[in-house]
């Protein structure tokens, strides 16, 4: 795949701030500032930017619990939802829903999910009902290695090769399901080839390369616009921190983190094959680093001097009118 100047540059930006507005979560929420359970999405980010470069703000995603690289990754405000996580008005959904309620209908964000196998149903639900509109968009939902045991995803899978729907099941698999090692938990090994049996393509990529990702999704995208059906995408991918903040994570080796930041770091890679590439020099990289630098520390002062969500705003958000 092809991309622009302009392209590439949004696509490390994005990336980068991805990566600094979950390194400082993890130093905010460690000052005890942040309210409830925080997933940190670092090491992943190239999964999520890969992903939707691919995609119009027209074409919808679900997210997990793990969302703020899908949210970022989509375009979502990022001072909004960094009010959002803590829990202050002028969030994206105004402070009410927190690190794994954030959504925003306006770029194609359908939200991130607390239930693990959650997102796959809402995909395809949403397929169906894209086809019916007779519009042109692809849904996409992104899931854990852990996600791919639940009967909530076969389910999903089996239904869209049936009806022949737009929409693309993606699974990070970094290696872990909370605390239970993947090779342990998942029966064959290999989530592409279960998503096979159930009739529909399936793409083995590395997480770690953006360019991979990208690739492999514009595969996917393509095939659902053509009306062929759905696809599954299995990134293999790394998380630099615990399951959930506060996670001890005795059950990884000791240098693991530290070998993984060294040798399998998404960004370092980017950089590497632009640079080499002559598609963008590490000058321009680094004034985009420094960009984001100041685009975090604003929003973590602009979130904490927000005012918390009105009294008056318990009433509202609580259903829906059709
Ligand atoms: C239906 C359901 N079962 C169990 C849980 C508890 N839980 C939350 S995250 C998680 C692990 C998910 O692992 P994976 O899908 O690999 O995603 P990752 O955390 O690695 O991004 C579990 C078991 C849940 N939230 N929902
Ligand atoms: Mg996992």
């Amino acid at each position: 795949m092809q991309l622009s100047r302009e392209q590439l540059e949004q696509a490390y930006r994005r990336m980068k701030i991805i990566r600094e507005f979950e390194e400082r979560l993890h130093v905010e929420i460690g000052k005890g500032e942040i309210p409830g359970f925080t997933h940190l999405y670092a090491g992943q980010e190239a999964c999520a930017v890969g992903v939707c470069e691919n995609l119009t703000d027209d074409d919808l995603i679900v997210s997990t619990h793990r969302g703020h690289g899908h949210c970022i990754a989509k375009g979502c405000d990022v001072k909004g939802m960094m009010k959002e996580i803590y829990g202050k008005a002028g969030g994206i959904c105004g402070g009410k829903g927190g690190s794994m309620h954030i959504a925003d209908l306006d770029v194609g964000m359908l939200g991130a999910n607390g239930i693990v196998g959650g997102g796959p149903p809402l995909a395809v639900g949403a397929a169906i009902a894209t086809r019916n509109q007779g519009k042109d968009r692809v849904t996409l939902s992104f899931g854990g290695d852990g996600s791919c045991n639940q009967g909530t995803v076969f389910e999903a899978m089996n239904l869209a090769v049936v009806l022949k729907v737009p929409t693309i099941f993606v699974f990070e698999n970094n290696g872990y399901s909370e605390h239970t090692a993947f090779e342990y938990a998942v029966g064959s090994g290999d989530i592409a080839g279960r998503a096979e049996a159930f009739g529909m393509p399936a793409i083995k990529a590395d997480g770690a390369d953006f360019f991979s990702v990208c690739d492999a999704t514009q595969q996917a995208v393509e095939r659902a616009r053509k009306g062929e059906g759905p696809s599954t995408l299995e990134f293999a991918i790394c998380r630099y921190y615990g399951h959930v903040e506060g996670d001890p994570q005795n059950y990884r080796g000791p240098d693991e983190v530290k070998n993984l930041r060294e040798t399998m770091d998404c960004l370092k890679n980017f950089r590497t094959r632009v640079s080499e590439a002559k598609l963008l020099e590490l000058g321009r990289l680094d004034e985009i680093d420094e960009e984001v630098m100041t685009l975090i520390e604003e929003s973590v002062n602009e979130a904490r001097e927000a005012p918390p969500p009105s009294p008056e705003a318990l009433y509202t958000d609580v259903y829906n009118a059709y």
